[in-house]
């Protein structure tokens, strides 16, 4: 049944005064939500492909499933598929692209030859839709990258292409940074590892030190760009050894004063990031996150509500870090309306956020203070079945975008007008 605005109205004024009862206020707290950005990947639109001509034999690893009808085959598919996602999101938000969605027109330019000049459009789109774009080198899926080593590589002139192309991907971050007038953040993923086991496991991160060093000793202005590197425990194909493992990067990001990156799933499955957030953020100045949902293995499923998730945007909201932390999308299921995946997995982030803003902070605290363990955990059960879908539906109507599961039948018009009409 479509609930009537009144009908909206009036459960959001009945949940504003179920939380001031516990000491919260709706009001600030969706005041802060409106101000987290969240960088929408724009691999879910079209299963992490990419606009080049360059053929390889395998994809670094990562591994999109299904063959759901529709997905975008040129950037102005892409482009208005992502605008048809950001129509039923609510707030501001920014774009991730991958140094592989740059626009060639059917030439071959090389990962090491790309410029700015190959991402205007995107550019010049963003700045159309008052949006923001992060950035990310690509070292996969590409004849360089099929031995499996990127920047490791132990042939000088593979890691050298790789450089090249990270710093021209640098280069690249920083101008998108410039003109859109918010620093672009640049993260870098490289799938180097082993199937089987390794015995030169030092000799390949002395490699990878080199290589990183040799790319981070160009200065950038981080006015412009912000320079992250995401770990990983594993691979399809690098199941025994990786070799940008998180505690290879973690004292590398520490010492050179960059930024970690944290995908959620790479780590042992009973290894909770949101634990890390509350040690890292205190040697770290920022953290970037790439949300994710890893089902049994880095499956990259769409990110729901679920517990992961929330614990990760509690600790992060306990912490007052939000100002500090970066919240990138990183998922890619190609079973389903691609669409509709990017919004379930934005608005359940937001979604996640607005539950830790809305948690009676003060008084679990004053709880914890006084030792009284059963009241800090009684209340946080209380907490699961306050009315947070009331003030939910509020913010989505403040922002214009459909409340509640009012989106859903958006989504699926389109994918009768427009998607399902490519072949
Ligand atoms: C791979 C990493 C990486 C990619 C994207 C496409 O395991 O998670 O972040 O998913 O860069
Ligand atoms: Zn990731």
């Amino acid at each position: 049944m479509t609930q009537i605005p009144d009908a909206h109205a009036h459960s959001y004024a009945l949940a504003r005064e179920r939380y001031a009862d516990i000491g919260v206020d709706t009001e600030s707290a969706l005041a802060t939500l409106s101000s987290v950005s969240l960088s929408l990947n724009c691999w879910q639109g079209d299963d992490v492909t990419g606009f080049e001509t360059i053929d390889s034999t395998t994809g670094g690893g990562i591994q999109a499933t299904g063959n759901f009808p529709g997905k975008a085959r040129t950037p102005e598919e892409l482009r208005s598929d992502i605008t048809m996602a950001l129509s039923l999101i609510p707030g501001t938000h920014r774009v991730n692209l991958h140094a592989m969605y740059g626009e060639f027109n059917g030439a071959r330019v090389d990962r090491d030859e790309i410029s700015v000049d190959h991402f205007r459009t995107w550019i010049q789109w963003a700045t159309e839709k008052h949006l923001y774009l992060d950035f990310n080198a690509t070292c996969f899926a590409h004849p360089m990258a099929d031995s499996g080593f990127t920047l490791s590589s132990k042939d000088a002139s593979v890691r050298a292409f790789w450089i090249r192309h990270v710093q021209r991907v640098r280069e690249i971050s920083a101008e998108m940074g410039r003109q859109l007038g918010s620093p672009c953040v640049h993260n870098l993923w490289i799938p180097d590892g082993s199937k089987d086991q390794c015995v030169d496991k030092f000799g390949y991160r002395a490699l990878l030190k080199q290589s990183l060093d040799d790319i981070f000793s160009t200065p950038m202005d981080r006015a412009f760009m912000k320079d992250a590197v995401e770990s990983k425990l594993f691979g399809i194909g690098s199941e025994s050894f990786v070799v940008g493992s998180y505690d290879f990067y973690l004292p590398y990001v520490l010492t050179r004063h960059l930024m970690p990156c944290l995908d959620m799933g790479h780590y042992h499955p009973t290894e909770s990031v949101a634990d890390k957030v509350s040690s890292l953020l205190h040697f770290a100045d920022e953290l970037l996150f790439h949300v994710s949902r890893g089902v049994r293995w880095d499956s990259d499923h769409v990110v729901i509500l679920n517990d992961d998730l929330c614990a990760l945007t509690d600790e992060i909201v306990r912490a007052q870090a939000l100002k500090r932390v970066h919240f990138a999308l990183d998922f890619f299921d190609a079973s389903i309306n691609r669409i509709g995946a990017w919004v379930i997995g934005t608005r359940a982030t937001q979604k996640s956020l607005l539950r830790s803003l809305l948690e009676p902070r003060v008084q679990l605290l004053g709880y914890e203070q006084a030792d009284n363990n059963f009241a800090r955990l009684a209340l946080l059960e209380e907490n699961k079945l306050l009315p947070l879908g009331a003030v939910w539906d509020e913010y989505c109507e403040r922002m214009g975008v459909p409340p509640g599961s009012a989106w859903i039948q958006s989504a699926l018009n389109y994918e009768r007008t427009v998607t399902s009409k490519r072949s």
